[in-house]
């Protein structure tokens, strides 16, 4: 993506707590995306979710990365990653990938901000980014993500599942629409005879816990086959030199993979070394 474009939306997640990139990945990649998790249903590996927050008439399926090849791309898609690495740093991480399909007759959500869990006073720094990605059409009708603008930027996190002044985050398929994890929102509720694909990929920053812990999730053999940027947002990296190390190592190295920077404490000695008597 043009880097005009990406400091555009990261300045429009930063001042509305939202962004949509339209026409991020075409309809193939949206079609091969959907027989894959139909693919999954039919396999019997998903099903109607069991909470009123995931939603009864929702068939989520987490850890995506271990149920198929076709889902790798997702995390990689030039245009999101670029915006999320803008709002974050480029150290970040995947926290979460899982697909939302919203059945007919499935009630809205209750209200939430994603990182309501961490005990950070409001409002900070962006520390996770969502990428919702319409693999169909989000209508009013449909269940479009509802969001109220902004709200990123409140001292308070929203009562959960209270009622607020919300819009709907309308979308064509093949859409991404990024925001900031403390904007307040929820999934709309579906009330067409249609079903409403949806992909969340959730980047968070390199420092913060992962929501799924995908080094445990994936198998090792499964990660040895992804591109290695992949295998680095799932964990197999090091932040800042420091935070994720192994005895002092990158953890990309148990992949067989040399790594590419120095470890913070070398890199102080060699700064050190440098230095003139
Ligand atoms: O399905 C949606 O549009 C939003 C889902 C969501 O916010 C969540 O599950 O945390």
């Amino acid at each position: 993506m043009d880097p005009e474009l990406v400091t555009r939306h990261r300045e429009h997640l930063l001042r509305d707590g939202y962004t949509v990139i339209e026409n991020a990945f075409d309809a193939a990649t949206r079609d091969a995306l959907i027989e894959g998790l139909l693919r999954l249903e039919r396999e019997g590996e998903a099903g109607y979710a069991r909470t009123t927050f995931e939603g009864m008439q929702t068939v989520r399926v987490y850890n995506l990365l271990a149920r198929g090849e076709v889902f790798r791309q997702v995390p990689l898609n030039p245009a999101a990653l670029a915006v999320a690495e803008a709002v974050l740093d480029p150290e970040l991480l995947l926290s979460s990938l899982s697909a939302i399909t919203l059945g007919p007759g499935q009630p809205a959500q209750p209200m939430h901000e994603d990182t309501q869990q961490i005990p950070l006073p409001r409002p900070h720094p962006p520390i996770a980014v969502n990428a919702m990605w319409a693999l169909s059409p989000f209508t009013e009708d449909n269940g479009a993500t509802r969001i109220v603008p902004a709200s990123h930027l409140a001292a308070e996190p929203p009562v959960y599942g209270g009622a607020y002044e919300t819009r709907a985050a309308t979308m064509p398929a093949g859409s991404i629409m990024l925001f900031d994890s403390q904007l307040w929102h929820a999934g709309g509720a579906n009330r067409t005879d249609e079903r409403r694909f949806a992909i969340s990929c959730y980047y968070c920053a390199g420092w913060l816990r992962q929501q799924e812990n995908l080094q445990l999730g994936l198998p090792r053999e499964t990660v040895q086959t992804f591109p290695r940027r992949l295998q680095e947002l799932c964990g197999y990296s090091v932040y800042r030199g420091q935070y994720g190390h192994i005895d002092n190592r990158d953890p990309i190295e148990l992949l067989g993979q040399p790594r590419r920077r120095s470890m913070v404490w070398e890199a102080s000695d060699r700064r050190q070394q440098a230095r003139p008597a």
